[in-house]
C-alpha cells in the first residue's frame, strides 16, 4: 500500500517472509523481512474505492426487483469484489455547501490563514463546494470547519463517514478529518498531496473529486463532532502552493445494516427477487500486498433503488440469478486484517529499533531514505 498514514513519516514494507508453517504446527523460527521508510513520499495515492452504478434492467421504481450492479475497478486492483446491501439507509449528516456555513463553525490559527469558506470553483455537486485555502507563503497555520451540533452515532447498525474531495499543496502541508468521542478528538484521515502549479492548476480546471469513506462504527452510544483541518508545514517550497488548497463537497454521516450478498471475480452483478422495499448498495475491491497476499481498499460510495410491485416475497431472496454468496476476501488474505482503510500503526517517534512480533518471528529491519524533490 502506497498511502501514508499515521504516524505521518514511517511507512513499513514487508519485503517477503520466510519460515511460515504450512502443516499448522508453529515454526522453531520465522524471518520477516522489512524495510523501515522513515522519510516516505507521499505522492502515491491511496488505493481507491470502486465507481458503482447500477447496470441494466433497473427502472425507478424497479418493478420486479430484479436488476444489475456493475462498477470499475481503481487501478492496480485485482478483486475478487465484495458487495453489501441495506435495507435502508439513515442520515446523520448530509451537506454539499449549498446551504453556506451554517452547520459548521470556522476557526483559524493565525491571521496569516484563510477561514474555510463555500467556493463556486470546483464543485462535486449543484453550485457549491467548502474549501480551505492558505496564503502562498503561509507557514505553520491551520484552519478548522468544525461541525456545529453535536450528533449521536446509533449502535446495532454500522455508521459511515463519507465525503468527496481534491487536494493540491505542499509537500509539507496536510489535511485532516478528526471525530470528537466527548471527551477527545481522534483523528480518522490523514492526506497529503504535493503538486506543482504545473500540475495543479490544470489539476483544479480538470481532475474529478475523489471519494472517501470512513467507518464510524467505532464511536456507537457517542455524540459526535466531525472536523476537517488544513495546516501547513514550515517550509515555502518552490514549486507548489498552499493557494490550491482543499475543495471538500458532499459530506455524508449514513447508518445502514449492512450484509454481504456476494464476493466475485469480476465487476458486476445480478440482483433478482427482491421484494418491495428500498435498497442500498455498496463494493470494495482488493488489492495485491506484499508477496501473493491480498488487502480491500475502500468502499465506493453507496446508490440505493426503490422496489415497488415485486410478486418476490421473501427476503433474502433465494433463486433467480443471484449466486450463493461466496468467501469473503478476507479468505483471500494471509496474515492481513482485511479492512479499510489500512489501519494506522500506533507506533510512534523514530522507526529505528521498532519490533514487531509474530509468534516466534525474528524480524529483521532494513531502512530506506528516499530522496525529495522540493516540493
Ligand atoms: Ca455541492
Amino acid at each position: 500500500m502506497s498511502s501514508c498514514t499515521q504516524p505521518s513519516q514511517l511507512r513499513l514494507f514487508v519485503d517477503g517472509i520466510e519460515g511460515i508453517s504450512k502443516n499448522g504446527k508453529a515454526p522453531s523460527r520465522a524471518v520477516a523481512s522489512i524495510k523501515v521508510d522513515v522519510a516516505p513520499d507521499c505522492k502515491a495515492p491511496p488505493p481507491a474505492p470502486p465507481s458503482l452504478s447500477f447496470g441494466a434492467g433497473r427502472s425507478d421504481p424497479d418493478p420486479d426487483g430484479s436488476y444489475t450492479l456493475k462498477w470499475t475497478r481503481p487501478k492496480g486492483a485485482v478483486g475478487p469484489d465484495e458487495i453489501q446491501e441495506s435495507r435502508g439507509l439513515g442520515t446523520l449528516l448530509a451537506d454539499g455547501a449549498e446551504e453556506g456555513m451554517g452547520k459548521w463553525a470556522r476557526s483559524k490559527s493565525s491571521p496569516a490563514a484563510f477561514d474555510w469558506d463555500t467556493t463556486t470553483v470546483k464543485v462535486r455537486s449543484g453550485s457549491n463546494a467548502f474549501v480551505a485555502r492558505h496564503p502562498e507563503g503561509a507557514a505553520n497555520v491551520e484552519s478548522v470547519m468544525e461541525s456545529a451540533d453535536p450528533m449521536k452515532v446509533p449502535s446495532g447498525v454500522e455508521t459511515t463517514l463519507s465525503w468527496w474531495d481534491w487536494l493540491a499543496a505542499e509537500g509539507d502541508d496536510a489535511v485532516f478529518v478528526d471525530v470528537h468521542d466527548g471527551r477527545d478528538w481522534a483523528n480518522v484521515y490523514q492526506a497529503s498531496r504535493p503538486l506543482g502549479a504545473d500540475g495543479a492548476a490544470p489539476g483544479l480546471l480538470n481532475e474529478p473529486f475523489n471519494f472517501h469513506s470512513i467507518d464510524l462504527t467505532r464511536f456507537a452510544g457517542k455524540a459526535i463532532k466531525l472536523r476537517f483541518r488544513f495546516a501547513t508545514g514550515p517550509d515555502n517550497r518552490a514549486l507548489s502552493s498552499p493557494m490550491f488548497g482543499w475543495y471538500v463537497d458532499d459530506i455524508a454521516i449514513s447508518t445502514a445494516a449492512w450484509r454481504t450478498i456476494a464476493a466475485v471475480p469480476g465487476t458486476s452483478y445480478a440482483r433478482a427477487n427482491l421484494p418491495d422495499g428500498e435498497y442500498f448498495y455498496r463494493v470494495r475491491t482488493a488489492f495485491p500486498f506484499g508477496s501473493g497476499a491480498k488487502v480491500s481498499g475502500p468502499w465506493s460510495e453507496v446508490i440505493g433503488t426503490k422496489v415497488q410491485g415485486s410478486k418476490a416475497t421473501a427476503y433474502p431472496p433465494s433463486g433467480g440469478s443471484s449466486p450463493s454468496p461466496s468467501p469473503s476476501p478476507t479468505s483471500q488474505v494471509k496474515g492481513v486484517r482485511n479492512r479499510a482503510p489500512l489501519p494506522a500503526t500506533g507506533v510512534g517517534g523514530s522507526a529505528y529499533g521498532l519490533l514487531l512480533v509474530l509468534g516466534a518471528a525474528a524480524i529483521a529491519i532494513a531502512t530506506r531514505r528516499p530522496s525529495h524533490n522540493g516540493r
